[in-house]
């Protein structure tokens, strides 16, 4: 069934249907949660005659094929999304008013799919949107996870975390496709037999471990155009070759210890944001689905194609960070072992087929895992690992003759550990970062011996956001304006259209409109607020919003720490003039992460003390909203006054959401980091408020040591008096204990790092002084409507449908279907 053959009544009727069919009820007598079932199952229908036809269309066609390796793929809900991006969503709500049924409600039934951490994980969801939107045939390769994200609850200020059940209901998007299961080994020992007939020597795992990888699939709906790609997640079942009957203890214990395989190795993603945590669990993932995808890659190749060597013709890799990286020698390992290639062939093609982004300069990020675990888990994979080393030296050598000191600093094994992103380096044909100043840093910085040696692989791709979800979806009111204003609806697939509302950032009568809007936005965040955190907020009031993972270089700890600095002048002069603002965070911390928990306590603290003292009336008020997701930042986004951007310049690669606020008209408050730099660039430093340190300059103190976080502390007496409340009880009942750390890692520093790393106290002065320009520009109306539709309007080149159409044109070179 077609979207243009969109018919109500039957839409409603398979409504009812499904309810009957699946769950024996009456709409009358329905649960939310199974309305919310019948609804997706109904849609489902509608979705997948686009998906066969697709499919069967890359059939005939045959273009070549992205696979987009990712760890992560932070997809948020689909129903409303999909519904957007079919064209539906009017119809289908009309349809179910008619059943008395509310669709915001019904939308709100959906398990948030939560399997990613943050930007990298939501990058990769925008990415598959905009490879379907504009007709690229490509695959979402990832894991199944049980368990997703956690569910942050606040308790007492801390947070706690609860498993992610996303899968308890069923999924009805998802399609188990058990007919290109793929199995995958683990451990065991390399023997090897030299093959009379052909010659060559084999290579033989013996005495492994195995599961059998099961895919299932997800529609990823192409906007307005019946594309429909696939995202293809893997779970993990035990091979069921195990004899009942057999009595042999070996056989039986090894049955049991491959159940336990299949069951941990999909079970829970890491929550690590920005951090590499060594654990064998962890490479065991990143095996299990890029050893699946790849053969279901190739055998899928094979299909149509008897070439082997012609294979990075027809398809590409893209690995997304270095957590699949593992792709370049089981890709190598399959050429090989599988397909009869020998080294150099395998090589030529392997090095013709995977590409690969940084997406951080953090050094706690960077995956080096130790050879024993590697060369135990992986026996085969490992030898074709030392073999690409001893080649890649040998390279070395040859361009830098006696050089030791290059070998050292760029060669794949070192110091008993394998260096992934080296392996990436090596054997990929293209490196990118993903922001201009991100990628000159790699250039210029960390993989600066790589950039001289290959300067060719080199290239920027800055990131970019989904509009159908952060815009359409997310604000419904200002997207309906931008197409009233703009004449049409194609900035949907066409961003750069929304400089067409340049010619309106002057005039009184538009400004009032998108003014109007945003208040409408921050009364249904206010509502939010009210019913999940019980604060009353003023939507008249200026809405500040830092919303991100938490992280010490995203610096949380400095917007909290201006707050209290705030209400410290409150205190002293309750008249002085002062805007009325309220302060939004949201942040999970990984589980581990305790500076981060600390930080998330403060919030807390702060916000409690605030927001219950009267004789502040009311003026400054703190929110820390729980388990900030896909789903609720879309009413975030909408309702934001002012994008919190204040990562330690050089720091963030690019960020994300600094894209999405602006999108939505909330001028950035930032550092020249990341992204922060090129949106400054579209629409002039006037459009922003630009502070602190810029990425030269910490550049070039952390190579000089630091600076001296203690003189500021002597010398400005505000901020002694901010950092002293940290450890006198202030905010911790007494307690003078509670956050002596942050407190230490602000002016002492721990054991081998720098006090003050991420240069927050040398940063706070100007970052005060951004916010008294923020007040002061909030206070003269039109100036600000003027900042806030100049946002929007220059929002154009931040579409991941700019990002995606670069990597094809740059990277990829895909086939454009129709
Ligand atoms: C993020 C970067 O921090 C962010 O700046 C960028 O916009 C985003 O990726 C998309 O490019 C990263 N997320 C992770 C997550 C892990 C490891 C490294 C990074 S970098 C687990």
């Amino acid at each position: 069934m077609k979207t243009e053959r969109f018919d109500k009544k039957l839409f409603k009727q398979e409504v009812i249907n499904n309810l009957k069919t699946q769950f024996r009820v009456e709409l009358d007598n329905a649960t939310q949660q199974q309305i919310y079932q019948a609804v997706a199952y109904a849609l489902k229908e509608w979705i997948i005659e686009d998906w066969m036809d697709t499919q069967k269309t890359y059939e005939e066609k045959d273009p070549k094929i992205l696979y987009y390796m990712s760890m992560e793929f932070l997809m948020g809900r689909a129903l409303g999304n999909n519904l957007i991006n079919m064209s539906m969503y009017g119809e289908v709500k009309e349809a179910l008013e008619e059943l008395g049924v509310d669709l915001n409600m019904v939308e709100d039934q959906e398990p948030d799919p939560a399997l990613g951490n943050g930007g990298l994980g939501r990058l990769a969801a925008c990415f598959l949107d905009s490879l379907a939107t504009l007709g690229y045939a490509a695959y979402g390769c990832g894991i199944r996870y049980q368990y997703g994200m956690f569910k942050q609850k606040i308790k007492d200020g801390y947070q706690i975390e609860v498993p992610d059940e996303w899968l308890k209901n069923g999924n009805p998007f998802e399609l188990k496709r058990p007919e290109y299961a793929k199995e995958v080994r683990f451990g065991g020992n390399i023997r090897t037999e030299y093959d009379e007939a052909s010659g060559r020597i084999n290579f033989i795992q013996e005495n492994y471990q195995s599961v059998m990888a099961v895919p299932y699939d997800y529609p990823v709906v192409g906007y307005g155009n019946h594309i429909v790609n696939t995202l293809r997640i893997w779970d993990a079942e035990p091979i069921t070759d195990f004899q009942l009957d057999s009595f042999d203890k070996g056989e039986y214990d090894k049955a049991v210890e491959q159940k336990n395989l299949a069951k941990n190795i999909v079970e829970v993603l890491y929550p690590n944001d920005n951090h590499y945590e060594g654990k064998e669990l962890r490479l065991k993932q990143q095996y299990f689905f890029v050893s699946a995808s790849l053969q279901a890659a190739v055998a899928k190749y094979k299909k149509n194609h008897d070439d082997i060597t012609k294979l990075y013709e027809k398809m590409t890799i893209q690995m997304n960070d270095t957590h699949p990286t593992v792709s370049v020698a089981e890709l190598m390992r399959i050429l090989m072992d599988e397909e009869g290639l020998g080294w150099d062939e395998a090589w030529e093609v392997t090095t013709k087929t995977c590409a690969y982004t940084n997406h951080t300069i953090m050094a706690e990020a960077l995956e080096k895992w130790p050879i024993d675990l590697f060369s135990r888990l992986l026996p085969r994979v490992y030898q074709i690992v030392e073999e690409i080393d001893r080649r890649f030296v040998n390279k070395i050598r040859e361009m830098y003759p006696g050089n030791e000191e290059k070998v050292r600093k760029m060669a794949i094994l070192w110091d008993g550990q394998v260096r992934m992103a080296h392996m990436a380096i090596a054997a990929g044909y293209s490196v990118n970062g993903v922001a201009k100043l991100h990628t000159e840093i790699l250039k210029n910085q960390e993989l600066k011996d790589f950039y001289q040696m290959m300067p060719e692989k080199f290239n920027n791709k800055t990131n970019g956001i989904t509009q159908r979800r952060f815009l359409m979806h997310g604000n419904p009111l200002l997207s309906d304006w931008v197409t009233k204003k703009l004449g049409t609806d194609t900035w949907a697939t066409d961003l750069s259209l929304m400089s067409g509302l340049k010619k309106y950032v002057d005039d009184p009568k538009s400004q009032k409109e998108f003014m109007e809007i945003k208040l409408q936005n921050k009364k249904r965040l206010a509502k939010y607020i009210k019913e999940h955190n019980g604060i009353d907020v003023d939507p008249t009031s200026i809405f500040d919003v830092q919303v991100k993972r938490l992280h010490e270089y995203k610096r949380q700890l400095m917007n909290i720490l201006h707050v209290m600095y705030l209400y410290n002048q409150l205190k002293k002069n309750p008249n002085m003039n002062f805007y009325p603002t309220t302060f939004i965070f949201g942040a999970k911390a990984a589980a581990g992460y305790r500076r981060a928990k600390q930080t998330i306590k403060l919030i807390n603290s702060v916000a409690d003390k605030v927001n219950n003292d009267a004789s502040i009336k009311g003026k400054l008020k703190v929110v820390f909203i729980e388990d900030y997701r896909v789903s609720n930042a879309e009413l975030i986004f909408a309702a934001a006054d002012v994008s919190e951007q204040i990562s330690t310049a050089s720091k963030e690669a690019s960020g994300t959401g600094n894209m999405k606020f602006m999108l939505n008209g909330a001028p950035t408050l930032g550092t020249m980091d990341g992204a922060n730099v090129e949106i400054v660039d579209e629409i002039g430093e006037e459009n922003a408020f630009i502070f602190g340190l810029s990425s030269e300059e910490v550049i070039n103190y952390e190579n000089n040591g630091g600076y001296h976080p203690y003189e500021i502390y002597e010398n400005d007496k505000d901020i002694h008096e901010v950092l002293d409340q940290l450890v006198d009880g202030t905010y911790a009942d007494g307690d003078h204990e509670l956050y002596k750390d942050l407190y230490q890692s602000l002016l002492f520093g721990d054991t081998g790092s720098q006090a003050d790393m991420y240069f927050i106290l040398k940063d706070f002065r100007s970052y005060a002084e951004a916010h008294e320009k923020v007040a002061k520009a909030y206070q003269d109306t039109k100036k600000w409507a003027k900042m806030a539709m100049t946002n929007t309007a220059g929002c154009g080149k931040f579409s991941s449908d700019r990002t995606i159409q670069e990597y094809v044109d740059d990277i990829w070179h895909l086939d454009k279907i129709r």
